[in-house]
């Protein structure tokens, strides 16, 4: 949970988890649905890219956003008690042929974490560019580290990148934002977090999937009860596992017999290699490039569900971020601009689909693969410390108002961008003669309105 970032208006830290629990795409065939929040690193075959359209893009497009879940959500009803859960979910384990001696050491005795509960359920506010979260999220300690640690561990790193294909700063990357390597994996009992959750009416199911997974995972033999400390959101050791992915994917890369996520750095490099070739990482091909965009451009491309060979972005004007010539070559590319036209600007690349399919929170996706580009090699973000003035919640509900009124499919005028509000949001600003970035912006809303 700790990861070294600035405080928020809540008071608390940000976490990678909170905002896998409020993630987003804007991936072309999503629903601009909150219930699924907190289905994150998904299991599903990483071409299906259903995913939910949440709070993060309105993090990565707008400065404000609510964190955390929608009010339905939230205001579901426990009507069993807990204990009779419990007592259910224990038969359900042993059905599913978990040992009786795993049951009684990891669910013997076991409470509801009403903090657990408190957590899942708090409304959450604050502010946040992309700018400033990358700015605090991807540091250069965290580029510095990362550069250390794959100079000490070479080997695993150059035997996991021959197997998987995935390259160093890329596992680096992701074990850096999660855990700090390991300084910040949290100080909760995972598993009365797990089972407080899978008791709790919000994500049951899910839930549920997770503490049977964590059940089978002591009952291996990878870890004893007694390491299962970590987050209040139920994820596992230093890349922050959820159980079910822990229990399908953790490879035992130093050859022990156990996958021990917690403690080896060659299990921990082998399994999040493991991992990201799983969710369809293609060897040898980058992820993310910063460039430069031009004063003018056919913005509405500008989408990750739309992609043009290099050369094309290379003919409208995209360069390197340095102003070098971009490859005029067909490797497709999507131009990603998280704070609209005048904000940093990108080349996503295949593999950043990886990316969002690790955490849908676009926000995070970017920062992680920015930060391993850094650890890479590239240079600072252009612009990063510019801060492009967007609209905030209020504006933003006004905004989807007006263009629900107006005929257009925006969902809830929720205050919060998704895909549905950027893709009016675009044809507005086309019908306006405006550069349609899919961006709102205050002159968007005064001609709005
Ligand atoms: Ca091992």
């Amino acid at each position: 949970m700790s990861c070294g970032q600035g405080s928020q208006g809540s008071g608390d830290p940000i976490s990678p988890i909170q905002l896998r629990h409020a993630g987003t795409s804007f991936y072309p065939t999503l629903r601009e649905n909150p219930a699924t929040i907190g289905t994150l690193k998904r299991s599903v075959p990483p071409i299906n890219y259903r995913l939910s359209i949440l709070f993060l893009a309105a993090l990565i497009f707008l400065p404000v956003v609510s964190a955390l879940p929608n009010s339905a959500e939230a205001a579901c009803t426990n009507t069993e008690r807990f204990s009779t859960w419990l007592k259910r979910f224990k038969q359900h384990a042993r059905n599913q042929g978990v040992s009786n001696r795993t049951i009684r050491a990891a669910l013997g005795g076991m409470t509801l974490s009403k903090k657990v509960l408190s957590r899942d359920r708090r409304q959450g506010f604050f502010a946040q560019t992309f700018a400033s979260f990358s700015r605090k999220l991807a540091t250069e300690h965290r580029r510095k580290a990362g550069i250390r640690k794959i100079k000490k561990l070479r080997s695993y790193f150059e035997r996991a990148r021959k197997k998987y294909g995935v390259p160093p700063e890329v596992i680096t990357g992701f074990w850096a934002l999660e855990s700090d390597f390991g300084v910040g994996m949290g100080k909760f009992p995972v598993m009365k977090a797990l089972a407080t959750l899978a008791y709790d009416c919000r994500r049951k199911e899910l839930f549920e999937g997770e503490l049977l997974a964590a059940l089978k995972i002591i009952d291996r033999g990878d870890l004893r009860v007694s390491d299962m400390i970590g987050s209040w959101a139920g994820e596992l050791g230093q890349t922050q596992f959820l159980p079910t992915h822990y229990l399908n994917h953790a490879v035992d890369f130093d050859g022990d017999g156990h996958a021990n996520l917690f403690k080896s750095e060659a299990d921990i490099i082998g399994t999040t290699a493991a991992f990201i070739q799983h969710l369809g990482w293609r060897r040898g091909e980058p992820w993310l490039q910063e460039v430069r965009v031009p004063a003018k451009l056919p913005w509405q491309e500008a989408d990750l569900s739309i992609q043009h060979p290099r050369s094309k972005w290379t003919a409208w004007g995209v360069r390197n971020a340095d102003g070098s010539a971009l490859k005029r070559d067909s490797m497709p590319a999507s131009l990603l601009l998280p704070m609209g036209r005048k904000g940093p600007a990108f080349l996503a690349y295949n593999n950043f689909k990886v990316y969002v399919e690790w955490n849908n929170s676009l926000t995070y996706a970017t920062t992680a693969a920015y930060l391993a580009t850094r650890i890479a090699g590239a240079p600072t973000m252009r612009g990063r410390n510019r801060d492009i003035p967007g609209l905030s919640a209020s504006g933003v509900r006004e905004l989807q108002r007006i263009l629900s009124r107006r005929g257009f499919d925006v969902g809830k005028a929720d205050g919060i961008i998704g895909a549905k509000t950027r893709k009016a949001v675009r044809t507005m600003q086309l019908k306006y003669g405006l550069p349609a970035d899919s961006y709102p912006t205050a002159a968007l809303l005064r001609k709005l309105r």
